[in-house]
């Protein structure tokens, strides 16, 4: 039988989890795990690159592992971790920094975008982000690596390391592909269409976390920024109506609905009857899984399985790849 091809992605307990993280990476995972071996886990690591409280990081990071199970990554056929949890990101990241440039790191926009909302705390960590991100994929030999938009750069970033260890050593490193989703590849937030529905910013009212009160969301939806010309029409135009194709991306990927279909349905109805309807089906689209994240949640000794489960099993595909790693770079066998 042939092998099935192999896909690695994480998500930060950084925040809670927002519409953003589920329409841009979360929702694709589980139609993947059928036709991929996949690793899926908890990027707590990265997330204390800002500052976090200790009781939330551990809160969300245990909250989040039961939103991917809600979601439908069943443990059974994938695998889910926390990235803490398996101690060889964090040595081949250490690695992996040896072969990054300060001139490619520092082009990051990610660095540049967090060291300017974190002025205070502009850490190590923040600007070498990428090679512990590269340390995440490659451990894995992955295939495909499913990202937003804005994590592009960083994988291309991880091609370049992978050009230059694979240079000296040999083929070490599969050479990995980022896979970006065509709806859903950023979520704006719904009071500033410029900037990404992130789980860490936007105050409160430019978010929808996924564990919100049907209330709170509705009412998000219903102050949500559209445009201010005078057309008042639903039209899809994101470069003069970012507010509105924000919100008929977010309707599509909730109804399932394609963007002619949307325009025609709200055709003649202005914004008035369109952003609470968006807010329905959001509403509807996560109760679900809002339901069921709280029956898993309930399960502590259920959660604490899967995640002793998935390090282990990680952590043997993980040891393969720094094994390679140490063996090649010259370090002494142990
Ligand atoms: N709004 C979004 N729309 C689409 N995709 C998104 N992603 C995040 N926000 C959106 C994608 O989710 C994956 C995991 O993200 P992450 O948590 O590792 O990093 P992030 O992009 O920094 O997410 P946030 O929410 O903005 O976190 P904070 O506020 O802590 O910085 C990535 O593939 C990302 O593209």
């Amino acid at each position: 039988m042939e092998e099935k091809k192999t896909m690695l992605s994480g998500i930060k307990p950084s925040g809670d989890l927002t519409l953003g993280s589920y329409l841009g990476p979360l929702h694709h995972w589980p139609k993947m795990i059928e036709e991929y071996d996949c690793y899926f886990f908890m990027a707590d690591l990265h997330a204390i690159t800002v500052r976090q409280d200790p009781a939330a990081l551990r809160r969300r990071t245990i909250e989040q592992l039961a939103q991917y199970i809600a979601c439908g990554l069943d443990p059974e056929k994938c695998t889910l971790f926390i990235q803490s949890h398996v101690h060889q990101h964090a040595e081949l990241g250490w690695v992996l920094n040896c072969y990054a440039m300060f001139g490619e790191l520092s082009r990051m926009t990610q660095f540049k975008d967090k060291s300017a909302k974190n002025a205070d705390n502009i850490n190590g960590g923040l600007f070498t982000y990428p090679s512990l991100m590269a340390a995440d994929i490659l451990l894995y030999q992955p295939d495909l690596v499913p990202v937003g938009d804005d994590q592009k750069q960083h994988v291309e970033l991880t091609r370049n390391i992978v050009q230059r260890f694979n240079g000296v050593y040999g083929d070490v490193f599969k050479m990995p592909e980022s896979y970006i989703p065509k709806v859903g590849a950023r979520i704006m937030s719904l009071t500033d269409p410029a900037a990404k529905m992130s789980k860490s910013d936007n105050g409160d009212t430019g978010r929808v976390t996924l564990m919100d009160d049907p209330n709170v969301i509705m009412k998000q939806f219903k102050r949500a920024i559209t445009d201010s010309d005078t057309e008042r029409c639903v039209r899809y135009d994101p470069e003069n109506k970012p507010g509105v194709a924000n919100l008929m991306t977010i309707y599509a990927a909730a109804t399932g609905r394609s963007f002619a279909e949307i325009e025609q349905e709200f055709d003649g109805l202005g914004y008035g009857k369109f952003k609470p309807a968006v807010g329905e089906a959001v509403v509807e689209m996560i109760r679900p899984i809002q339901e069921e994240t709280r029956r898993i949640l309930a399960d502590k000794a259920y959660l604490e399985s899967v995640y002793r489960a998935g390090a282990e099993k990680a952590s043997y595909a993980a040891e393969k790849t720094l094994r390679k790693v140490y063996k090649k770079i010259g370090f002494a066998a142990r």
